[in-house]
């Protein structure tokens, strides 16, 4: 056996900012620059692939890391922050055996070990029926404590989640009722095994984008990638009714090959069609995962738009018209006022890159690391007016995913707070920016934090009162 090693490798993904952080711990009082308003009371959550042990694998990329999930607790104008690690079958076999043992990205043939679930639990966390859970797209999820983020088990909802194996075009798509049920349940065939993240829900139909990422089982069994880019490979969009579907009401329409990132939103006009607004990349935004021929775009090269696709749902010629262009900029992690999730909305935020805004990327560049994309403001975009507006937080900072806060009893789409993990490349630390969405281009408050998170992926605002029900 040879010798297990002691240190990450040196590779973008795993140094500068990047570099793993495996912190476990709670901090009471975070230091507060600025006002947090009395009224706010929830939980940010949020997750980070954040490896515990170096990988056996050298070029491990970054979304292979073990899902380290933090709260930010914030009560009576303070912050208080706890993390932990989602102790998944690989976390407990690899602490024990002191050493990596998952080896490639969703590729179990590459394995020191038999694993029964190869989850890392580093892709988001949602909050459902009192808990809180851990998710990746190849397992089921893991339940974490809301409270205490103590792990308490895989979460296969009594049995109902269905699986097939790896690198199958098979797609499930299920409901899930607020107690727990399965009401519907269908199984489809892709044109294509390939890669599915985000999805987008109306009144009465459900959109699946599918990336041109595709799996071949004989790769894999070879020691090679999971996924690979496709560029023959179209985008497809897949529409289905959201209740007593079955699958011959699928149809997918398809676009030219493109990279759908992450849904905005999605709602029916008035003529019944189907808006839905994502980002959208010409080139393969996960560079790391190249073609067949070895190739991707040259990372600082991909760009990803807000865009809007309209659709017919009952069209029978599914080529998909041009997307309207809703923001020039490159942008990504759109997230939007929850309350107005599958209706027509006003406002989404965002991610957004603008180098006319003053980056110092001489004096930052050597210490963000790599592996993923780079962001360095907040948007908050308006369909109505079209306009944008924007929050920069500084010369030395880059930001990542937003969420929505709404304000304490305002029903108005908007009227609120938007949050948001910074990177300080200054203080290599992280900071928490809050902002009031009638101010939005000032942060309310800074909240810092005396440890460094690296880049992350998803998270969720979860009310104060639904995390510990009122005994009254
Ligand atoms: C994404 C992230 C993943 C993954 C597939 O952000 C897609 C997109 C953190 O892991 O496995």
């Amino acid at each position: 056996m040879s010798q297990t090693r002691a240190c990450f490798p040196n590779r973008p993904q795993f140094s500068g900012f990047m570099k793993p952080c495996r912190v476990e711990g709670d901090v009471s009082h975070l230091e507060v620059y600025g006002e947090i308003p009395k009224e706010i009371d929830g939980v940010f959550y949020r997750v980070m692939p954040d490896p515990q042990l170096p990988p056996f694998i050298e070029d491990d990329p970054w979304f292979n890391g073990d899902g380290n999930v933090a709260a930010f607790r914030i009560q009576d104008g303070r912050a208080s922050f706890r993390q932990r690690y989602v102790r998944t079958e690989k976390f407990v076999q690899e602490r024990e055996a002191q050493r990596a043992l998952l080896g490639k990205y969703r590729n179990k043939f590459t394995d020191a070990v038999e694993f029964q679930v190869r989850s890392t639990a580093n892709t988001n966390v949602v909050f459902f029926n009192g808990q809180l859970l851990a998710l990746k797209e190849d397992s089921p999820p893991y339940a974490m404590d809301p409270v205490t983020l103590e792990t308490k088990g895989l979460y296969d909802f009594e049995g109902q989640l269905p699986t097939r194996g790896d690198g199958t075009p098979d797609v499930c798509y299920y409901t899930v009722s607020p107690t727990g049920q399965f009401t519907e349940v269908v199984w489809l065939v892709a044109p294509v095994a390939a890669m599915i993240h985000d999805f987008a829900v109306t009144d009465n139909w459900v959109i699946f984008p599918i990336i041109p990422q595709v799996c071949d089982i004989e790769r894999m069994k070879q020691g090679g990638e999971h996924w690979q880019w496709s560029p023959d490979t179209p985008l497809y969009l897949e529409v289905m009714p959201r209740r007593g579907s079955k699958a011959e009401d699928v149809k997918w329409f398809h676009y030219k090959n493109s990279f759908p990132g992450h849904t905005a939103n999605a709602y029916e006009d008035e003529k019944g069609h189907l808006v839905v607004d994502l980002g959208l990349s010409e080139t393969n935004v996960f560079f790391w995962w190249p073609d067949g021929q070895g190739r991707s775009p040259e990372p600082s090269s991909i760009r990803s738009q807000l865009v809007q696709f309209t659709l017919d749902p009952q069209a029978v010629d599914l080529v998909l018209p041009e997307p309207k262009i809703l923001h020039q900029g490159s942008s990504e992690f759109y997230r939007i006022d929850d309350r107005f999730a599958t209706q027509p909305y006003r406002h989404c935020y965002f991610d957004l890159m603008d180098p006319e805004l003053g980056t110092d990327f001489e004096r930052i560049g050597h210490k963000i690391g790599g592996g993923h994309p780079l962001y360095n403001s907040l948007a908050h975009f308006d369909n109505v007016t079209g306009k944008t507006e924007i929050y920069y937080p500084g010369n030395t900072h880059l930001v990542q995913e937003p969420v929505f806060i709404s304000r304490k009893d305002s029903t108005t789409e908007g009227d609120g707070y938007v949050m948001a993990l910074i990177n300080n490349y200054e203080t290599m630390a992280s900071e928490l920016h809050l902002l009031d969405s009638r101010d939005f281009t000032r942060a309310q408050a800074k909240i810092l934090l005396p440890v460094r998170l690296l880049h992350g992926l998803h998270g969720k605002w979860v009310d104060g009162r639904d995390i510990e029900p009122s005994t009254e």
